[in-house]
């Protein structure tokens, strides 16, 4: 019996955790029924989902395991099936055991986390590093690199029902080139395959940067410098929230990343420094032209 509950349960995390990537065409936005993260696309993100799947398979034995303990103890023990209790109050056998056990289980937890922990703390040498400043409720995100001194500082709203219209009829896109409450005037872009190192503060009250794809969050705090770091494997447009409740429109102030070449990206940077409207359009023709593409070409790219 134990042994086909343990099938099912398996089973059942493996459609859980499964059905992320079913969908793997989907890239950097939330999708309609979708469960478990985003698909990643930064190996920090991939170490985490893992983690989460292994721990999730942990506690699930956990909980099974003190359930069926229950069912038992409440069958076995109850007054009709045991009317005589027998006076055992010590066993040093079992007392050693549920101390070991939990110790191990605590232990093989520990240890990749703390391993998750270490790479995500760690930055490596960045290539390219950009601040991004919450405000009520907008982002400004400025480019800290000498090579881009040139470049202005953007600012970053979160697009209109009307806004999106209008660049839907534009440029052909449909509800996911363009999604509601994620897509914005104006994104943070960088290159792929480059480590790109985030710097965080506040101009106001508190926010958080947080993109799921990516699997960054952290505060910005006005006054303070947080940092952390990404390096996207794959071109595309990644979306994620503030996370801090940071007031009246919190929920309306997305953080819309676009992952471009690296050739595409010294294009943009060229023409931002002109004009930057004219380097925004230039990114929507670029989606205009990636749209349909199977991941994996963009990928190769
Ligand atoms: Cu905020």
């Amino acid at each position: 019996m134990w042994h086909r509950l343990g099938a099912l349960v398996l089973a059942g995390v493996a459609l859980m955790t499964g059905a992320a990537s079913a969908s793997a065409e989907v890239l950097g936005q939330p999708e309609p029924w979708g469960m478990g993260f985003q698909t990643a696309v930064t190996d920090i993100m991939a170490q985490t989902a893992w983690f989460e799947r292994y721990t999730l398979i942990i506690i699930t034995g956990i909980a099974i395991f003190v359930l069926a303990l229950l069912i038992f103890v409440v069958l076995r023990f109850n007054e009709k099936a045991n009317p005589e209790p027998d006076g055992v109050s010590h066993n040093t056998m079992v007392e050693v055991v549920w101390t070991i056990v939990p110790v191990l289980i605590l232990v093989a937890i520990a240890f990749p986390s703390f391993r998750l922990l270490y790479a995500q703390t760690t930055i490596p040498t960045p290539d390219i590093t950009v601040k991004a400043s919450g405000g009520q409720w907008y982002w400004v995100y400025d480019y800290m690199d000498e090579e881009h001194a040139d470049l202005p500082s953007f600012t970053s709203y979160m697009l209109s029902d009307e806004d999106r219209e209008e660049r839907k009829q534009e440029y052909g896109f449909t509800d996911q080139e363009v999604p509601r409450l994620l897509a914005v005037d104006y994104p943070l872009v960088v290159p792929v395959d480059a480590v790109v190192h985030v710097l965080s503060t506040s101009l106001d009250v508190n926010h958080a940067v947080a993109v799921p794809a990516f699997g960054i969050k952290h505060d910005a705090i006005q006054g303070r410098l947080n940092e952390s770091w990404f390096e996207a494997d794959t071109e595309g447009v990644f979306y994620g929230q503030c996370s801090q409740l940071c007031g009246r429109l919190h929920a309306f102030m997305p953080l819309e990343v676009r992952v471009l070449s690296q050739e595409r990206f010294d294009q943009w940077v060229e023409m931002a420094k002109e004009d930057d409207d004219a380097a925004r359009d230039q990114l929507l023709v670029w989606q205009q032209e990636d749209m349909g593409q199977p991941v994996a070409a963009l990928t190769e790219r």
